[in-house]
C-alpha cells in the first residue's frame, strides 16, 4: 500500500497521471516547452475539440477566380497553388482581388449548412501561401476589404455565425506568403515536363536581412485574427521553408499563447520533432493505426482545396462517411473541405455530400462524438482503411465487398458502439464481445441507434449475438449499442 501511494505521488509529481510511457515522453517535452501545463490543464484545454470529431476546412480566396485556369490552361493540381504552378508574378496575381466579388455569399447560410453536416468547428483560410487576407487587416491592403469590389469581411461574418450556432470557429494561417516583399521564389531550372516545379514557390526563400520584418507583419495580422474573431485553433501551414526555423516557430507559439492562453494550434508552426504543438496533421491520409498523439485528418471531397472548375472527382459520401468512422475508431478528428466559389457558393456537389452525411450523424452522432477508441479498432475480413488510400479516379471506383462481419469500434464509459458496415437481415456474431474476449464484462443492454425497441441479444463466450431490427434506420453503416454492465 505505502509503495502504491509513493508511485502515486511520483506520477502526479512527474504529472502523468495514468497512462504510462507515451504521456511520460510528453510531458517531458512540455516541461522543456514554454507551456508550464498539467496533464490535466492539457485534457481540459484540449476538451472541446477532441469531442468535437467532426470539422469543416474551408479553401477560400481569390484563386477561386481563375479556379485551376490561367491564360486558358488547365493546370494540374490543386488550385489554390496557382500561382505556383502557372508561375504567376506578383503583379499579375494582383489582378484577382479587384475580380473578387462574391454576392452570393450568405454567412448564416454557409453556416447553417455546416450545423445541419454535424460539423462542431470551422477552419477558414484567414491568408493562404498566395498571402491574400480574408479579413480587414490593418497592416495591410492586400485583403478582402481593402482590394476587392466586394470590400467585406467575411471573416467577421463567419466567425459571429458560428458563435450564434454553437460552431468553433478557427483560422489557417500560411507562414509561407508569395506576395510579402521579404520573400521571393527559388531560382530553379525549370523541367517543363514536370507538372509542376513545387520548389519555385513551394520552398520559397527569405531575402537577407527581411525576415525580422516579416516576423513582425505575421505577428501584427495573428494579433488581429485573434483579437477580432477569437478562433479556437490557429491551423499553419507552410512553415516547412528552409528560412523558418525552430527558435520562429517556438517564438510564434510562445506570441500566440500570450494573446490567447487557452489556444490551439496544429504542429505545421515549425517547430516538427517536437512534440510541445497541440496536434498532428495528416493531410489526405488516415494513420493506419491512428497516432499516440492528438490527431486530425484533413481531406478533400474532390481532388483539389480552393474551388477547381475542371474537378469532378468527388468522393462518394459512403467513402467521407467510412472514412469519418475510420478515424473515430482510431481516436482522431476528421476535418472536411469545401472550396467555395468565387460567387461565394459552396460547390452543389459538396453540399450534397455534407447534407447526407449530417443525415447519418442525426442518427449516428452518439457513436462518433465525444468517443474514444476501444480496445479493439475493428473486427471482419475487410479493412474499412482500403478506400482511404485510393488514390484513383472515383468513376471507377469500385466498393470492397463489405458484410455484416465488418464491424468498426467506439466506446464512451462503459458503452461499445459498434458500427456495422454492411446491413443484416437476420443475426450476427460480434467477436470481440464474447466472453473469452472481454473476460468478466457482461452486456447489460443492446440498442441500434435510430431504432427504438432493444435489441434481442445473447452474450456466449465466442461472441455477442445480435438480432438486427426489421428496418434500416438510415444510410450506409448501422450502430449497434451495447451497454456493459459498470464494474
Ligand atoms: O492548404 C492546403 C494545401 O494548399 C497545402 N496544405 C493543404 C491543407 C498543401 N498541400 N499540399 N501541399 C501543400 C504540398 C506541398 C508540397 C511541397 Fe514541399 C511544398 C513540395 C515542395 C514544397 C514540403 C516541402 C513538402 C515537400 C517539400
Amino acid at each position: 500500500m505505502k509503495r502504491l501511494s509513493f508511485l502515486t505521488i511520483c506520477l502526479v509529481l512527474a504529472g502523468i497521471g495514468v497512462s504510462g510511457c507515451e504521456q511520460s515522453a510528453r510531458m517531458d517535452k512540455l516541461k522543456e516547452g514554454l507551456r508550464p501545463e498539467t496533464q490535466e490543464q492539457r485534457d481540459a484545454r484540449m476538451a472541446w475539440w477532441r469531442d468535437a470529431k467532426f470539422g469543416m476546412f474551408i479553401h477560400w480566396g481569390v484563386y477561386s477566380v481563375p479556379a485551376g485556369e490561367w491564360k486558358g490552361t488547365i493546370y494540374p493540381g490543386i488550385s489554390e497553388w496557382i500561382m505556383s504552378h502557372a508561375m504567376i508574378p506578383i503583379e499579375e496575381y494582383e489582378t484577382l482581388p479587384p475580380r473578387f466579388n462574391p454576392v452570393g455569399f450568405d454567412a448564416e447560410q454557409w453556416v447553417q449548412m455546416a450545423k445541419n453536416a454535424g460539423v462542431k468547428y470551422i477552419v477558414i483560410t484567414s491568408k493562404h501561401h498566395d498571402g491574400f487576407a480574408m479579413y480587414d487587416s490593418k497592416i495591410s491592403d492586400y485583403d478582402i476589404v481593402d482590394s476587392t469590389g466586394y470590400g467585406k469581411d467575411i471573416l467577421k461574418a463567419l466567425s459571429r455565425e458560428c458563435e450564434k450556432a454553437g460552431i468553433r470557429f478557427c483560422t489557417y494561417y500560411s507562414i509561407l506568403d508569395w506576395h510579402h516583399r521579404s520573400q521571393e521564389p527559388r531560382q530553379v531550372e525549370i523541367d517543363e515536363d514536370e507538372e509542376d516545379n513545387w520548389e519555385m514557390y513551394g520552398m520559397n526563400q527569405m531575402k537577407p536581412g527581411r525576415k525580422e520584418d516579416y516576423r513582425e507583419y505575421m505577428k501584427a495580422q495573428l494579433s488581429e485574427i485573434i483579437s477580432q474573431y477569437d478562433p479556437g485553433v490557429l491551423w499553419f501551414d507552410g512553415g516547412w521553408v528552409e528560412w523558418w526555423n525552430y527558435e520562429d516557430g517556438r517564438d510564434l507559439q510562445k506570441y500566440i499563447r500570450t494573446l490567447k492562453p487557452d489556444i490551439i494550434h496544429n504542429n505545421r508552426i515549425g517547430i516538427d520533432e517536437d512534440l510541445n504543438e497541440d496536434y498532428g496533421t495528416p493531410e489526405q491520409d488516415i494513420p493506419p493505426g491512428g497516432l499516440d498523439y492528438d490527431w486530425e485528418t484533413c481531406m478533400t471531397m474532390n481532388d483539389s482545396w480552393g474551388y477547381k472548375r475542371s474537378d469532378s472527382n468527388w468522393k462518394p459520401t459512403k467513402v467521407l462517411i467510412f472514412n469519418l468512422i475510420d478515424i473515430a475508431s482510431k481516436g482522431g478528428n476528421f476535418l472536411l473541405n469545401v472550396g467555395p466559389t468565387d460567387k461565394g457558393l459552396i460547390p452543389e456537389p459538396s453540399v450534397q455530400r455534407l447534407k447526407e452525411m449530417g443525415a447519418w450523424l442525426k442518427v449516428n452522432g452518439e457513436a462518433i462524438y465525444g468517443t474514444s477508441p476501444w480496445r479493439k479498432r475493428k473486427e471482419g475480413p475487410t479493412d474499412i482503411s482500403f478506400i482511404n488510400s485510393y488514390e484513383g479516379d472515383y468513376a471507377d471506383f469500385v466498393e470492397p465487398e463489405y458484410t455484416a462481419a465488418d464491424i468498426a469500434f467506439t466506446s464512451k464509459g462503459d458503452t461499445v458502439y459498434a458500427i456495422f458496415l454492411h446491413w443484416a437481415n437476420e443475426k450476427v456474431l460480434v467477436k470481440s464481445l464474447g466472453t473469452q474476449s472481454i473476460g468478466d464484462r457482461r452486456v447489460e443492454s443492446v440498442s441500434m441507434l435510430g431504432i427504438d425497441d432493444d435489441l434481442k441479444w445473447e452474450q456466449r463466450r465466442d461472441g455477442l449475438v445480435v438480432s438486427f431490427p426489421g428496418k434500416k434506420p438510415c444510410k450506409y453503416a448501422y450502430v449497434i449499442k451495447i451497454q456493459l454492465r459498470g464494474e
